[in-house]
């Protein structure tokens, strides 16, 4: 983001409000319009220059959401009553005009500052008030202090030898440049397989003189289902939505499908196939959140998933090197436990004679040179583009860059060196008056992202509104319900095949970082139950 003074927005040095929210996403946006509805004054401070969060940072080629709409969607009647899409997975464009429509309806920008980048945060007990203190120097005060900064808001890039050396263009998939970069032509590479490396790969395939995918660790990609949607047929759906968005709430993931209730093994081996195959028709996250339940906890039931997978697309890959590298006999881990991408023709990139991939993970990359990049069996790659699509500091890189300092002193950051924690995955202890969402403990990276956020958003609100209604100065944590819900988080992620495997779920790749499920494993259904039950009595907190 720009490192500048705002010149938008409500961003006035005496900045005094009832919430200040970090972050104008989906979250963001959500928290000011339910907050606004129930009577309170909330300011939106955004590093990005507009709304939609993500979708502004993450414009790389082929960046496209994978939650299907209407899923993925407010269920705000003034919302989707006037908003049509031109496919059920709409691209980063699309969804900014979705935002944009979104503005027109809601008029959210108003309490809006953008490019104003929050560097500190402190609670001031005696006031009752956060301190909330932004790049250009200046404090805000605020009683609520609310971070919807998403799960994606610190990028990764890894500390390569003389990545600075590089003289071709080299940009991360988050931080892609507006006006897009020319690849006809060129040598291209991505370093990367999670959603982001998939969906630029697609996109370079046809078009680069050359591609190359770094690949340490192959997706286990699924069928996307893209189509085209008419008007007409969205309109008519209209009738349906309240239902529809009732629903979403009631299943595991916040998709409009869940597990099936049956065991892999209570169905014979033709049963499965045809289940399978089923979903996997059907495209999208079916085939994983909505195969068997035991799908996710039961290695034997996994490896079932895993076989049918490599079938499927081990038949879409002609070469018998590449085969082995994207879609290996041996899992390369249980299946659905790292983030299956959904892929439109991502095989078939590889069957182009443009198109190559290095496994990274037999010869790593050693280090980057004026022209490309040096593997470590003494091959050097040479290129005129490459895009890092190395993720993020995951799920709690977002709160803990934000210089967050709780009442006893201690940083955020610190603090969560070791492991995070929170309680409900919407407060901190230590940290009063001060909530998340989509973050760190909440259903977020297992669900789909409007789901949570509707759960967890009015969660906050209503919290908010009884804190008001109570006359209260302040919430906070104890730590003993802070353990507690630790340990609810541990033993959700110790039954399944989670922790078999480093993944995004599992905390993700950067060096040096906690080993530890930072989600919530238990679905959203019981998630909601879950953090409603502590609301009647503020159980876990400590009220003054
Ligand atoms: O990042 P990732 P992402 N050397 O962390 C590799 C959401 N999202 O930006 O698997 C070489 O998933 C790493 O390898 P490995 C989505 O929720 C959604 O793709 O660790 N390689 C991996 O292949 C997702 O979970 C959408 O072995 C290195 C890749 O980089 C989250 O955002 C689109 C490396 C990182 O994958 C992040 O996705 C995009 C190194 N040192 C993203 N370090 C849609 O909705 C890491 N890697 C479609």
């Amino acid at each position: 983001y720009a490192r500048r003074r705002s010149t938008t927005g409500p961003y006035v040095d005496n900045l005094d409000t009832d919430v200040l929210i970090v972050g104008a996403g989906f979250g963001g946006v959500f928290l000011l319009y339910e907050l606004r509805k129930r009577g309170l004054k909330a300011t939106i401070y955004e590093a990005g220059t507009d709304l939609g969060g993500t979708w502004r940072w993450n414009r790389y080629p082929g960046a496209r959401v994978d939650s299907e709409v209407p899923e993925y969607e407010y269920s705000i009647p003034e919302v989707w009553r006037d908003w049509t899409w031109t496919t059920n997975y709409p691209n980063y464009q699309e969804l900014r005009q979705y935002f944009d429509h979104v503005d027109e309806v809601l008029d959210i920008k108003k309490d809006c500052a953008f490019e104003t980048v929050v560097v500190g945060a402190q609670f001031h007990e005696e006031e009752g008030k956060w301190y909330v203190e932004t790049e250009d120097g200046r404090v805000a005060k605020s009683k609520y202090f609310i971070i919807a900064a998403g799960f994606a808001a610190k990028r990764y890039i890894p500390d390569f030898k003389g990545l600075d050396t590089f003289e071709g263009v080299i940009h991360h998939s988050s931080f892609w440049p507006e006006e897009g970069v020319e690849i006809r032509g060129k040598r291209c590479a991505v370093i990367g397989t999670g959603a982001s490396g998939v969906q630029i790969a697609q996109e370079w395939g046809p078009e680069a003189g050359s591609l190359t995918v770094f690949q340490r660790t192959p997706n286990l990609a699924v069928p996307m289902g893209k189509k085209l949607l008419t008007r007409e047929e969205q309109q008519n759906a209209k009738v349906h939505y309240p239902r529809l968005f009732e629903l979403r709430e009631k299943c595991f993931g916040g998709f409009l499908f869940s597990f099936s209730e049956k065991n892999t093994f209570d169905d014979s081996e033709e049963e499965q196939n045809e289940f399978f195959q089923k979903l996997w028709d059907h495209g999208g996250f079916s085939f994983w959140l909505g195969t068997y339940k035991d799908m996710l906890f039961d290695a034997k039931a996994n490896r079932r998933a895993y076989d049918f997978w490599a079938k499927n697309v081990r038949n879409r890959i002609g070469d018998p090197k590449k085969r082995e590298l994207l879609a290996p006999l041996e899992p390369p881990h249980p299946f659905g436990v790292k983030r299956p991408c959904l892929e439109q023709n991502y095989y078939e990139q590889f069957n182009r004679p443009n198109v190559d991939i290095v496994d990274i993970k037999q010869n790593p990359i050693t280090e980057f040179t004026p022209t490309g990049i040096l593997t470590s069996n003494g091959t050097l790659h040479e290129f005129d583009v490459i895009a890092v699509a190395t993720g993020f500091d995951i799920t709690t890189g977002g709160m803990t860059n934000m210089g967050l300092r709780s009442i006893h002193g201690t940083t955020l950051q610190d603090e969560w060196r070791s492991a995070a924690n929170t309680y409900l995955g919407t407060t901190v202890s230590g940290y009063p008056n001060m909530f998340h969402l989509y973050g760190p403990h909440g259903p977020t990276l297992l669900s789909n992202g409007p789901s949570s956020i509707e759960v967890q958003g009015r969660w906050i609100v209503d919290a908010i509104k009884k804190m008001e209604k109570e006359g209260l100065k302040y919430i906070d944590p104890t730590p003993e319900a802070t353990k507690a819900w630790k340990e609810r988080i541990n033993y959700l992620s110790d039954i399944s095949l989670f922790p078999t495997t480093k993944s995004t779920y599992m905390g993700g790749s950067l060096p040096g970082k906690a080993f530890e499920q930072v989600n919530y494993a238990g679905g959203i259904p019981n998630y909601a139950l879950e953090i409603r039950e502590a609301l009647p009595e503020w159980k876990g907190f400590k009220t003054v």
